[in-house]
């Protein structure tokens, strides 16, 4: 299932302090991509193969419906026997509703950013959840725009700065979990990239899912948002152990933050499985029976 390791790319060895440092790394071990050293991305993506093998999946039925950014790239770790589209920045919603029409048998699953899905895709984000599309969105909150140099995105957090903000950030970032439960899809989760387990299981539960399941994904951006920011001990965040201890030390499990004030949980991620609808109906199975009551007319 694996692709083949091709030597271009880089790779992250046992012996590499991101692969000794986070449980994603010793879970893929000697792993390689082509992104910068402790980005998050090559994790992300030998973990989607992994649940891919584990649960026998045929790629066939699961087109990736991509979006524009870094994690494009993504796709250079997966399966030849992917299927992909790669879509125009923020309307992978739009082309994933096309293919999942076109073809109900399929499970279209989207890969989307921050700025991608909540930026300018936000409108489109919105309808989807709405209308509950049967398919999977893995939005990758890495706190800026990776691809085109780190500009300010949405999630940018305040009092963080980005490559085009003069000083620090001081508007609120949105948070996608509250949008994607408002907008109404039916399994909402978040978890990071130095919670892998979590990971494998939200992806595994959003596949056999059926209705728009979001679930965010928070990850390093160690050459953007890493090298312009320091953590709570002034150490400058440009490698991915220290930028993924500061996603640690600022993400709380959904029950422990019940108890918590506004105040305390402003600057946190706040981590889990958010709601699960069975009940609500499905945008391809709702638009299949008004095609048959149409023929039947
Ligand atoms: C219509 C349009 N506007 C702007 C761009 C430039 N662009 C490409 S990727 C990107 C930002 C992507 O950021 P994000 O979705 O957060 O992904 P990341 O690169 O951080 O993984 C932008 C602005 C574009 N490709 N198309
Ligand atoms: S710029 Fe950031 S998001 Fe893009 S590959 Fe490098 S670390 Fe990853």
């Amino acid at each position: 299932m694996m692709a083949p390791q091709i030597n271009i790319f880089p790779n992250e060895k046992p012996e590499h302090p991101f692969t000794l440092l986070t449980t994603g790394g010793v879970m893929t071990n000697n792993f390689y991509s082509f992104f910068c050293g402790g980005c998050g991305y090559g994790i992300i993506g030998h973990l989607f193969n992994k649940i891919f093998t584990e649960e026998k999946l045929d790629p066939l039925k699961y087109p990736l419906i991509i979006g524009i950014g870094c994690y494009t790239q993504i796709l250079t770790l997966l399966p030849s026997k992917s299927q992909n589209i790669c879509t125009l920045h923020g309307r992978a919603p739009a082309i994933a509703t096309g293919v999942k029409l076109a073809n109900p048998a399929m499970k279209p699953i989207i890969f989307t950013g921050d700025g991608d899905c909540l930026g300018i895709g936000g409108n489109h984000f919105l309808h989807l959840c709405r209308r509950n599309l049967d398919c999977v969105v893995l939005l990758f909150n890495n706190s800026i725009y990776g691809m085109t140099g780190g500009q300010v995105a949405p999630t940018t957090p305040a009092g963080y700065a980005s490559m085009t903000t003069l000083g620090k950030v001081f508007e609120n970032p949105m948070d996608s979990v509250k949008i994607a439960l408002a907008a109404g899809a039916s399994y909402v989760a978040r978890t990071t990239v130095a919670h892998p387990r979590t990971f494998m299981k939200y992806v595994k539960t959003a596949l056999k899912h059926k209705g728009t399941s979001v679930i965010e994904i928070v990850t390093p951006c160690v050459t953007y948002f890493g090298r312009k920011n320091v953590n709570e001990q002034g150490e400058r965040m440009d490698s991915g152990g220290i930028l993924l201890e500061w996603i640690k030390s600022h993400s709380v499990w959904n029950n422990q933050a019940k108890l918590m004030s506004e105040a305390e949980l402003h600057d946190k991620y706040i981590l889990g499985e958010f709601k699960m609808d069975t009940t609500t109906p499905e945008f391809a199975e709702e638009y299949e029976k008004i095609k048959k009551k149409a023929k039947e007319e």
